[in-house]
């Protein structure tokens, strides 16, 4: 059977047939793409109201791609504290914000506590705001700086009020790639098994996947199978976010960037790949909300949310850093030819925009 036959009959593809789809022309990988979407999701496009706190920009760590932690060529330190966290999180619930997404940079001053307190004053003040928060890169820092294990920390989030995880972190899998990006933070094989570990605690939580610098297409199908594998075992995912590498203010030295079409190709080839994820999320944030509209029409279902702030892609070049107006989102989704729905964090329907 050929590589096509074998997409439109649902047989899971090896790494080599991911490989593989890369050869195919845009429109028809578009096309399978698009109908596994429509059997899913139909014309429905998700998104949700949410706000993103990046609560400090102190790190540790040291990834060439990233242009938000203070470093050199950013030296205006910051951490926020709790009182001003407050703040953040009092406005934008009274303009609708329903998830706060949280992550931020690995400041070795601040210690677990810091951030337990912060999850733990949200909650008590506002209950029904959905905490997103922890990328697993920022649990293995924890445990690394004060000593604690996965687990520990995993049940304090839960007893703190984290409702589920953000899918920052993953970058790229492959352990080479890994080295040279981000060597010392947490590895693929620690950043998977946190989020076994969320899972099994009856969590839920998104996976990334930076793309568009130093990596293959192979890296990027191998890291799409070792999702999948983990989806097999747990379920635990929600949805994939393929992240466009933002190029400016950092220290990765990238020759050639992907055109549209490749990154049209990845979305679509996670679609086809990730049969055991239920949502693709075209991240407008990195696309560019242009082409997150188009890339509904290969295979993602979700174009994230309003976001109100966004501090990490914007400082490598993204202008998503004031959010987007909710009424644009919907008329933009709408205008494509797509049914807005708003949804909470875990993918429960709030409004279907049918009118
Ligand atoms: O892991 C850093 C990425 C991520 C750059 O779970 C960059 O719903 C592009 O994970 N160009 C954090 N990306 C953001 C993230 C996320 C975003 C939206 C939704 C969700 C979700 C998660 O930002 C990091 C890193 O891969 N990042 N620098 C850059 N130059």
């Amino acid at each position: 059977m050929d590589l096509i036959e074998k997409v439109r009959n649902k047989i899971r593809l090896s790494q080599a047939e991911g490989e593989a789809l890369y050869d195919l022309d845009l429109y028809t990988l578009g096309e399978l793409a698009d109908n596994i979407r429509k059997a899913k999701h139909g014309k429905k496009s998700y998104f949700n109201i949410n706000r993103h706190i990046n609560p400090t920009n102190v790190c540790a760590d040291v990834c060439k791609f990233c242009a938000y932690s203070a470093t050199r060529k950013n030296p205006l330190q910051y951490t926020m504290s709790h009182e001003k966290i407050l703040e953040i999180v009092a406005h934008s619930v009274s303009i609708g914000a329903k998830e706060m997404h949280i992550v931020s940079a690995h400041n070795p001053k601040d210690g677990v506590e810091w951030y337990m307190g912060a999850f733990r004053k949200i909650k008590a003040q506002y209950p029904k705001v959905h905490i997103k928060a922890m990328t697993a890169a920022e649990i293995d820092f924890l445990t690394r700086e004060y000593g604690h294990s996965y687990d520990e920390v995993l049940d304090m989030m839960i007893e703190n009020g984290v409702d589920s995880m953000p899918g920052g972190g993953a970058e790229i899998f492959d352990e080479g790639v890994r080295e040279y990006l981000c060597k010392g933070k947490v590895t693929s094989a620690q950043w998977l098994d946190i989020h076994q570990k969320w899972h099994e605690r009856g969590r839920e939580s998104n996976a990334t996947m930076l793309f568009g610098h130093v990596e293959t297409r192979a890296h990027r199908i191998d890291h799409m199978i070792r999702l999948r594998t983990l989806q097999d075992k747990t379920g635990g995912f929600n949805a994939f976010i393929p992240l466009v590498y933002q190029r400016e203010n950092n220290f990765l030295k990238v020759e050639h960037f992907p055109s549209g079409q490749e990154i049209l190709k990845t979305y679509a080839i996670a679609r086809i790949l990730l049969d055991n994820i239920p949502h693709i999320k075209a991240y407008w944030v990195t696309a560019s909300i242009n082409l997150a509209l188009i890339a509904q029409e290969f295979g993602c279902d979700d174009l994230d949310g309003t976001i109100e702030k966004e501090s990490i892609q914007s400082a490598a070049g993204s202008e998503g850093a004031k959010g987007m107006n909710l009424d644009d989102f919907i008329a933009l989704i709408k205008n494509a030819g797509f049914t807005p729905v708003e949804r909470d964090s875990l993918y429960n329907e709030l409004e279907v925009h049918d009118r």
